[in-house]
């Protein structure tokens, strides 16, 4: 069967071996691996037809983004699309099934945490901060029209809270009065963490084209730790720096899994880092005020996380692939735990002689016992 859909992108598909591949939480990809070593592998992903609703309008914005970014045609350091023998930038299967390829980069690596020598680390985030920025400033010149907002609302916290309220009130296995707890804090932090939406409303940030799922395992490294490739183009729509910025740091300066509740914690050094690197690509270019605003973003990037996090875990998990029935949940509550975290970001080191660096909520605030 998968070598049917392989068959319709590449010639001889019987050279290849197909087995299932990363740990993205919404499509389901594979592998397709060339048994000559020496040859290139590809990587083939079923579209996830819950999430997005229009896969045609999905492609179209990752087939004019890559064109636009690529270079020159024989430009081996980006994303492109590879296309069916008809040309088209998706197969639809029998079943109404899409399916897309892309290039796998041998050579590269995609870390879901940066590397435990922190040196490395910092070297990895510095270089993926600055990736990502890069990324949104190569696209400055494409036409915000030309790309479809395919999930509407994406990071609009106002929105995540109105599904999150849906949610609540539609209870289907009853599980909101087993997450009281959580959705009292959530209420708490409501004015700091719509904000962003109001300064986007009043047009105070620009809107630009935005990556919007810059998670650290989005992007790809080389053996010397630089980062190389952007991944992942679902979510590019327009948007606001602040979504880019903020979800690389709520992946990349903490140092446990996303459902770590317990692990969880802001890594002030990996904070810098993205902060350097991110910076270093967008500096000359981003307004006074998106600079100034920039410390809410990882804040409330993981807050829009706990809130959809919790909303699916309400819904029965129907959005986010899991592995054990209270993931969810867990998630949630890690984020809103880094989303308090991220509030405190110490003073620099030299203006405070007493700060160890290592911020974490006192027990009184700490998220577990809230
Ligand atoms: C989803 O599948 P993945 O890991 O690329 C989600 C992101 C979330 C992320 C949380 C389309 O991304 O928004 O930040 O999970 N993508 C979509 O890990 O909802
Ligand atoms: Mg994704």
């Amino acid at each position: 069967m998968l070598e049917n859909i392989v068959a319709q992108f590449l010639e001889k598909p019987e050279v290849y071996s197909i087995y299932t591949f990363g740990n993205g939480h919404i499509h389901d990809t594979y592998r397709v691996e060339n048994k000559d070593p020496e040859s290139s592998d590809y990587l083939l992903q079923k579209i996830n037809q819950t999430v997005f609703l229009s896969p045609e309008k999905l492609m179209e914005n990752i087939f004019v983004t890559t064109n636009f970014l690529q270079a020159s045609p024989e430009d081996t350091r980006q994303l492109k699309v590879i296309t069916t023998h008809e040309g088209a930038s998706f197969f639809k299967d029998e079943s109404g099934e899409y399916w897309r390829m892309y290039p796998f980069f041998k050579d590269l690596i995609a870390y879901d945490f940066p590397d435990e020598d922190s040196v490395i680390a910092e070297k990895q985030i510095e270089s993926a901060g600055h990736a990502f920025g890069k990324f949104v400033g190569d696209l400055r010149e494409l036409p915000i029209e030309k790309i479809h907002p395919v999930l509407p609302d994406f990071h609009r916290v106002t929105w995540r809270l109105e599904q999150l309220q849906a949610a609540i009130q539609e209870d289907p296995l009853d599980r909101v009065a087993t997450v009281e707890r959580e959705i009292s804090v959530m209420k708490k932090l409501i004015p700091k963490m719509t904000l962003l939406d109001a300064w986007m409303d009043m047009e105070m940030i620009p809107v630009r084209i935005t990556h919007n799922d810059t998670k650290f395992n989005n992007v790809l490294f080389d053996q010397d730790h630089t980062a190389q490739v952007v991944i992942d183009l679902d979510t590019i729509m327009p948007g606001c720096i602040h979504f880019d910025y903020g979800d690389g740091l709520r992946t990349a300066a903490v140092t446990a899994a996303e459902d770590d509740v317990q692990g969880a914690t802001v890594d002030w050094d990996r904070y810098e880092a993205f902060h350097k690197g991110y910076l270093a690509a967008t500096e000359e270019w981003l307004t006074p005020f998106e600079i100034e605003t920039l410390p809410l973003a990882a804040s409330t990037l993981a807050y829009i996380m706990s809130v959809r996090f919790l909303t699916d875990y309400i819904n029965g998990d129907v959005y986010y692939k899991i592995s054990d029935p209270m993931q969810n949940l867990r998630r949630a509550e890690t984020q809103l735990k880094l989303a308090q975290l991220f509030m405190l970001k110490p003073e620099k080191e030299e203006d405070d002689p007493q700060n160890d660096n290592s911020n974490t909520l006192d027990s009184s605030e700490s998220f577990n016992l809230l």
